[in-house]
Order: C-alpha cells, then structure tokens, then sequence
C-alpha cells in the first residue's frame, strides 16, 4: 500500500469509526449498570436514586448489594454521587443481596429513603442531606405484613394537606397512611395499617396471565404522584416483559381508573421496566430503564429518560424508548466554577470510585478514553484548563470541543503526581474558547489505569 492509500485507508476507518460514535444521552449513566429510578426534585436540583446491578451477575438473578444517586441541574450532565445506601446499612440484616428498587423523598430537612430488601419487606433509612449518610432509624423493617416477599418497590408521596402515602407491591398494590415522622403509619386502618388496593379492570387494566387467565395488567414498580389536581400511579404492567401503564384518580386513596400503556415494548428495552415521572424547571420528563449498555442483560440495566409533554387533558402520550434522550440541557454548564470530574453526560471506558475525604472521582483511566460535558458555557472566553489528578503513571487530557475530534484547545500533560493518592492540581494554558460548546476530556497514554481525575475548571 503507497502513503496515499495508507492516509485513505486511515481516514475511511476514522470516518467509520467516528460516524459510529455519535452520542446520544441514553442511558445516562455508563459507569455502572443503573436500574428502577426514582427521581426527586430539591432546591433547582434532580436527585436520581438508582439501584445498582453489579458487573458481575450471581446465580443468574438480580445482583444488587447497594443504591447509587445521580444529580443534575440540566437533565444532560449527572454527576455521580456514588452508593449512598447500602445493605450493609442494616445492621439486623443478614442478607447480602437484594437492594431493590428504592425511593427517596424529603420533608422538614430530613430525606427519607424507602427501600425494599428481597425477601425482606421495605425498610427506611433518614439523612439529613439527600446524598446521604443514611443511617436506619428503626432498627427493623418499616412495613410488618405476612406477605413480605411481595413487599417490593415502594413509592411515597405527600399531599398537600400534608398526610404522606407509602404505596407498593408486587403483584398487588398496597398503601400505608405515614405519620407526620415519615417513620411509623396509621396502624388503625386496613389490616395493622395496611390497606389492599382492589384489582379491577377498571382500575388497573388486565392481561392474559402466564397461566392464559385473564388478571390484572399492573404488575410492580408504582411511581406515585399528583400533578393539577389529579393523582396519577405509574407501574410496570403485564407482566413479563413489561410495559409501562397508568391509573389516575380523583384522590390519593382511589378510586383508580386505568389510562392504557405509556411505553410499550422495545428490543433494548429489558424484561423489567420501572418508571419514574418529574416536572423540572418547565418540562417533563419519564425515566425508566433499558439493557442498552449491557446489549440484552436483563440483570444489567441502565437508567435512560426522555422528555414529554402531557397532553392538554393530563393523559399521558405513548412514549417511545430512544438513544437520542434529552437533546435539549434546560441549562448551560458553568465551567468557571469547580466540576466534579464525575460530572457527565457520556463518557467511556471509564469507572468512578469513592474516597472519605475526596468523595466521588473518576478513575479505571486508559488511553482513548473519554468524558463528554454539555452545553459549557465558556461565555465571553476561557483560556486556562486546570484539573485535579492522581497517579504513579502518566498521561495527558485533550480538551476538545463539539466533536470527540473537535477542534483541540489544549492537552493537559500528566506526569506522575507521586502516587494514585497523592492528589495534585495540574493547568496548562488553552486556545481561547467563547460561547457555548459541549467539551470532550480525551485520556491519553499508553498504559492502563493512567490516572484518577477528581475535578476539573477553566479560567
Ligand atoms: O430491580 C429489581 C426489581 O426489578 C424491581 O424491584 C422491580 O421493579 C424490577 O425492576
């Protein structure tokens, strides 16, 4: 082969591969398997709790140990807040395994997070921040029934008369009425406090069964909410594979009345679906899961959302599952402040870890590697990168714009800071950047696991 075809044949494979790797937004989050959102609207902020679906799959089950939590101000970018519950959390557990679908919710300074244990009915644990540390105030499990094993995916809403609702269950739905503690519930109605929300067909749907017999469609995972007055409760629906459907109602007590599917099925879509809805900063969004990341793991699922608007009467449209997500930030990045290095909103090849006194960092660092931050707005110019890393290697950061080949602004030269917890801030001058663009951090370097990355800031 002569230099031209050489250069040729180069350039059609970076063609190739580049036109390949056009970035959607879903799912949000590639650094680890993320599954059964639950989002919680605080101060101008999205808190996104997750469960967590490890790497490595036991047993071919669920392998969940621990619940992970995602913020964001824009709905493009997340940054990683790490495990901020786990099951080790409870000290009278014995179980290892099944940290299920959770959901958080704050009231009077204290954040409560709602969690199902496998097999062990749903527990709470309190914090006084919404990243935690949570800590168990019980003791035990919150919900007592005889029917724990179906006492999974809790959902908890406060109305505005200010009476809290804990619903749940699979495949029955059930609700307690919480005390102003968030911590203990009115055991004088239903059985010890537990109320069992009819079935109809009216209500919630219905499906054929595995076993060909007509049932209801809601199956698990209940979102609940109100929005203008009505009440709406979002769940996985016939069964397995499931769809996502909805029931509205007039009250946070019924009577329900069944709405039909908002997202049907979808070949990346995995054999659970579990959905969380927000308003934020004007818009809509629905969250669910997908086995995107994982191509076809069911025990491996990732947390993708898509924006929505209600149609006029408050029914909700069929949303169709896509890569593309949130196209549009509601706001743009401030680059001139502190960034978490774990502030993304596509990245590859890469892993975060956490640290007591460091918090969350990214780390798992290879060559080609990347981080991609959105809608930056470098206003009327930035020319300094400054980035705090650590290693016993070295490397470097490209700081590109637009395109993961974009134009080059500058390559921050890692040396070895002394070892991967000597932690040192490192800048290099850039070419002057003005308005907005999407950044891409390249990694560079010919070794594995070149370096820790806990912050970045222009000036
Ligand atoms: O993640 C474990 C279980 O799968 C959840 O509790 C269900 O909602 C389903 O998503």
């Amino acid at each position: 082969m002569n230099s031209k075809q050489k250069i040729l044949t180069s350039f059609i494979a970076l063609t190739l591969f580049f036109s390949a790797h056009v970035f959607g937004q879903n799912p949000i989050v590639q650094t680890y398997y993320t599954a059964d959102p639950a989002p919680m609207v605080h101060d101008g902020t999205v808190y996104l709790y997750t469960s967590h679906d490890e790497d490595s799959t036991v047993n071919n089950f669920f392998t969940m140990y621990d619940w992970r939590c995602y913020s964001s101000t824009d709905m493009v970018n997340w940054t990683d807040h790490g495990a901020v519950a786990s099951l080790k959390d409870f000290a009278w557990l014995d179980k290892t395994n099944g940290a299920w679908a959770p959901q958080c919710i704050g009231r009077n300074g204290k954040f409560y997070l709602y969690v199902p244990i496998h097999g062990e009915g749903i527990s709470v644990l309190v914090a006084d921040s919404p990243t935690g540390p949570f800590t168990d105030p019980l003791g035990k499990r919150l919900i007592e029934t005889d029917h724990i094993w179906q006492d999974i995916d809790p959902t908890a809403f406060v109305d505005d008369d200010g009476q809290a609702y804990l619903y749940w269950g699979n495949p029955k739905l059930w609700y307690v009425t919480l005390n102003d503690d968030m911590i203990s519930y009115d055991q004088s109605i239903g059985q010890n406090g537990v109320v069992s929300v009819e079935m109809t067909t009216e209500a919630f749907g219905s499906h054929k069964g595995r076993d060909g017999k007509p049932g209801p469609s809601y199956t698990e995972g209940p979102w609940f909410y109100k929005r203008n007055n009505l009440y709406y409760m979002v769940y996985a629906a016939a069964g397995i594979p499931e769809y996502i459907a909805y029931s509205t109602a007039p009250s946070a007590e019924g009577p329900w009345t069944y709405r039909g599917f908002i997202m049907e099925r979808a070949p990346h879509l995995a054999f659970t679906n579990h959905a969380g809805i927000i308003d934020f900063k004007g818009k809509s969004y629905f969250i669910y899961h997908d086995q995107a990341l994982s191509v076809n793991q069911g025990f491996k699922r990732s947390v993708s959302i898509e924006a929505f608007e209600y149609n006029p009467d408050g029914t909700i449209p069929v949303i169709v599952p896509t890569k593309e997500g949130v196209t549009e930030s509601v706001e743009n990045l401030n680059p001139f402040k502190r960034v978490e290095a774990e502030t993304i909103a596509w990245s590859e090849g890469l892993k975060t870890k956490s640290d007591e006194t460091l918090g969350v960092y990214v780390s798992n660092i290879d060559n080609n590697d990347f981080i991609k931050i959105r809608s930056v707005d470098f206003a009327k110019g930035a020319k300094k990168f400054s980035a705090s890393v650590a290693t016993a290697k070295s490397g470097s950061i490209e700081i590109r714009i637009d395109k993961i080949d974009g134009e080059l602004l500058g390559t921050l030269a890692v040396p070895g800071t002394g070892g991967k917890q000597n932690w040192k801030t490192l800048s290099t001058k850039i070419k002057e950047a003005k308005g907005v663009h999407d950044v891409y951090l390249v990694f560079k370097g010919d070794d594995k696991g070149l370096f820790s990355f806990d912050w970045w800031q222009f000036k």
